[in-house]
């Protein structure tokens, strides 16, 4: 019986071999033959003239021999067009968050004389020991200030990660360590109105608003809500606003159409969140724009953007500063490659031979000495943890099983066996499996991944303090207008529930100011579709060359300072002669429309 296990387990690990060297494969036929191509094979997708399949070298000759065949390619993966972290662990490098890339922070650079201040109201700071860790070096806390509270205490002690999760995103330095803020090193005043143990700040949020306008800060960023309006902070927030100030506020991480407050005043921008590709992230709560107010004869519905989510920015798995010591970061690379992974409570640095274990099911002896690679599936994470520790292994690296998921973020929560532990996307399973050495860096440290609309809203109070630095004459309001007419249009066409105007950029809205002062111009309607233009010159300026992408049809029109210049292939790009010191607009259209068009440009 026990000879009869092994010899199984020998013909497993054999096949799975063989799998390792299998690629897969586009195949294209003359039609003659295409069922006699396929015949013992997996087809994955079946094309005319064409499909996919898993070879392996024996494969691919068999394949090349037979009637019929035309040609073979490798089916190479591809990926959603995303924002991701810079590589390197934040305890010892720069790591500059998807968030702050994908919002233009890296763009725009923080003008310090223009004396913006933030005022964070949240969990306090972990300037000195508070109640869950201790100091973050990642700050400029000679630019940072606060008020003390009866209720919170200090607010230079934490209460927990949250307002210092919040804080970093807004300004953490850029001094070449951690991760770099929106506005690194802006001004910033902190009210604690909450400890570890929740609400505890000893008057209402309208005392706090007030406190910020007190500190003389002109943005305030407020990563909480709740259900129900109250007129004395929704006055608070309008008086704060009606003086010139900005404030952003979270929309609320229920997945729902419920209107949180302060969020859902006028007064108050309501942000969303998005994740690094893009897409909406999914708690992110969605209010109506519109509201009914009164009964029967005096029932007036009012539509009105300035209560439902009116930006959005990235929110899910967003790195940021904590308090000393209690976060963990995940780095993992392959043959020297790095790829994205995410930490557990399992900690500390490995580099071996990689070995995959399939499922990890049971132990493996084939696993010892090595790092265990491990797709997710059948059993629980901290089961896969052990049976790798118990293999001998020295670190599991747990790969997830659907693709476009991002990395596997694990509890694991019950595992004896204490090998550092990290998730990773199903993308880097290929990289992986094929690497030679494989290193697990997890380290316990200063940074950590929040999830939150209370991560986006201080993406949004960063890159406004990041735009209104350069244009310091503009309000508030001019600001908040500016981050509105220039963000980038997601989910549905134009103004949606979800992301309300898109993704905010700050290079965006901080050239819209430029060109049409604070007050704003005339705004480009959206491009339909997904249709774009961009283009530059060439030549000491006398040739302009533009592409775009996102349009149907064998050819377009290119429309030159609003005329037709008639038609092109539409294959992407075009170059035209054009004056040195003078200015052209640019727009593409679908042959024949004037309605699908990209984006104008000025060149
Ligand atoms: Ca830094
Ligand atoms: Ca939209």
């Amino acid at each position: 019986m026990k000879f009869k296990m092994k010899l199984a387990c020998a013909a497993s690990l054999l096949a799975l071999g063989t799998a390792a060297h299998a690629e897969r494969m586009i195949v294209t036929h003359d039609g003659s033959n295409g069922n006699g191509l396929k015949k013992g094979h997996k087809v994955l997708v079946d094309g005319q003239g064409w499909f996919a399949v898993d070879l392996d070298e024996n494969g691919k000759s068999g394949m090349r021999g037979k009637k019929g065949f035309k040609n073979m390619e490798v089916d190479a993966p591809r990926r959603l067009m995303g924002f991701a972290d810079s590589a390197g662990n934040p305890n010892s490098v720069q790591v500059l968050p998807y968030n702050y890339l994908q919002v233009e922070g890296d763009q725009l650079t923080l003008d310090k004389n223009a004396g913006m201040k933030v005022c964070v109201v949240d969990s306090g700071l972990a300037r000195d020991t508070g109640e869950t860790g201790g100091r973050n070096n990642d700050f400029d806390f000679s630019s940072i200030t606060g008020d003390n509270d009866s209720g919170t205490g200090d607010w230079f002690r934490d209460g927990g990660a949250h307002g210092t999760h919040v804080a970093g995103t807004i300004g953490a330095a850029d001094n070449g360590v951690g991760i770099i803020g929106v506005a690194p090193g802006v001004d910033m005043h902190i009210i604690k109105v909450f400890n570890n143990a929740g609400w505890g700040y000893s008057s209402d949020l309208a005392q706090a608003v007030n406190k910020c306008a007190q500190a003389g800060a002109n943005i305030i960023n407020m990563s909480l809500g709740g259900g129900q309006a109250n007129s004395t902070e929704e006055n608070a927030i309008t008086n704060f606003v009606n003086n010139g100030g900005l404030v952003l506020v979270a929309a609320g991480n229920d997945g729902n159409t419920t209107r949180s407050y302060p969020a859902g005043y006028e007064a108050s921008m309501m942000v969303g969140g998005v994740n690094k590709d893009d897409g909406k992230y999914a708690a992110s709560q969605y209010p109506s724009c519109t509201v009914t107010t009164g009964k029967g004869r005096r029932q007036t519905t009012t539509t009105k953007e300035t209560i439902c989510v009116e930006i959005a920015a990235g929110g899910q798995d967003v790195l940021s500063t904590v308090p000393a010591g209690t976060g963990a970061v995940a780095a993992v690379t392959a043959d020297g490659s790095a790829v994205a992974a995410a930490s557990t409570a399992n900690t500390g640095t490995q580099t071996a031979a990689g070995y995959h274990m399939g499922t990890a099911e049971a132990v493996d002896s084939g696993a010892n000495g090595k790092v265990c690679l491990i797709d997710r599936g059948n059993i629980s994470f901290a089961d896969k943890v052990n049976n790798c520790a118990n293999s001998g292994g020295v670190a599991a690296v747990v790969i997830n099983n659907v693709a476009g998921e991002g990395v596997v973020h694990m509890d694991i929560a019950g595992a004896e066996g204490t090998v550092p532990a990290v998730g990773v996307a199903f993308e880097d399973r290929g990289t992986l499996l094929g690497a030679s050495s494989v290193t697990v860096d997890s380290t316990a440290g200063d940074y950590a991944v929040f999830s939150g609309t209370s991560m986006a809203t201080p993406t949004v109070a960063g890159a406004a303090a990041l735009v209104w630095s350069n244009h310091p004459t503009c309000t508030g309001e001019e600001i908040r207008a500016a981050l509105k007419a220039t963000a980038q249009d997601v989910g549905d066409a134009g103004h949606d529930v979800h992301f309300g105007y898109g993704i905010a950029k700050s290079k965006a809205a901080s050239d819209y100011l430029t060109t049409n002062g604070c007050n704003g111009g005339p705004i480009d309607p959206p491009p339909s579709g997904d249709a774009t233009l961009s283009g530059s010159t060439s030549k000491g300026g006398r040739q302009a060359n533009i592409s775009w992408d996102g349009l149907n049809g064998s050819s377009v029109d290119v429309y030159i300072n609003g005329s037709n210049n008639g038609s092109t292939a539409n294959d992407g790009s075009a170059s035209y002669s054009i004056s040195k010191n003078a200015s052209y607009t640019f727009k593409v259209c679908e042959s024949g429309s004037t309605t699908t068009c990209t984006n104008e440009i000025t060149l």
